[in-house]
């Protein structure tokens, strides 16, 4: 995937009218937004299409997909038919779930990302004792795109090496939660961003400055 900026906002508001309101202000500067529940959960799946068709963005579905083989296949399948570009996995209920994602993915032509070790301190209860297990777990089956956290650089440098240089790393953490754009994209091909640019007076400038931070 390619990511304008190297910069996909979260797009996590509330209703498809602020969505769409922040959407024209930040275009031509992304190309590729992340939804999640809030806003899929407000608006329904339809608003997948609508932002598509509006600004032409690239979608990426950040539902954590989290269940036995057979639901994830029916999450993942609704997830495509909406038209969504990709969908986010969580990676600590096995390969057998994440396969299920990975096959519908290929069958519609649609990528997955595989969520190693989440950016919140309270990941580092349980997750961050597998998240190496799970990358791993990923580069055994052939997985492209991970999730890793901007949170903790050390963390995100680890999973880089063990995923290599040619996966495609997103990460998200970068500015409410305390990471550094730079720094991040050292290792990430591609930070998230959410409320330090949907939350800010001034959105599109809050994203300029982001750009400006990259370089
Ligand atoms: P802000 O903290 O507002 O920039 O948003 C970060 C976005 O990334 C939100 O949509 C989170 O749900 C998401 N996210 C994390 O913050 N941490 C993770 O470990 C994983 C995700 C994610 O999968 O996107």
């Amino acid at each position: 995937m390619k990511v304008k900026n190297n910069i996909i906002l979260a797009l996590d508001v509330m209703n498809g009218i602020e969505a769409s309101e922040i959407c024209e202000k930040l275009t031509p500067d992304i190309d590729t937004i992340k939804i999640g529940y809030p806003l899929a959960l407000a608006e329904g799946l339809e608003i997948v299409e609508t932002l598509k068709e509006n600004f032409g963005y690239k979608v990426i579905c950040d539902f954590k997909v989290a269940d036995i083989p057979a639901t994830n296949e029916k999450i993942c399948s609704e997830t495509f038919k909406s038209g969504a570009d990709a969908i986010i996995c969580h990676g600590f209920v096995g390969p057998d779930s994440v396969e299920a994602c990975k096959e519908t993915a290929e069958d519609f032509g649609r990528e997955i990302f595989l969520l190693t070790e989440m950016s919140h301190p309270g990941a580092k209860k349980f997750l961050q004792s597998d998240a190496d297990a799970i990358a791993e777990m990923g580069v055994e089956m052939g997985i492209k795109n991970y999730v890793a956290p901007a949170t903790r650089i050390n963390r995100l440098k680890e999973i880089r090496e063990i995923v290599g240089k040619d996966a495609f790393i997103i990460s998200p953490g970068v500015g409410k939660q305390g990471g550094e754009i730079k720094e991040t994209l050292q290792y990430a091909n591609s930070v998230i961003i959410g409320r330090s640019i949907y939350e800010s007076d001034n959105p599109k400038e809050a994203l300029k400055e982001f750009i400006k931070k990259s370089q």
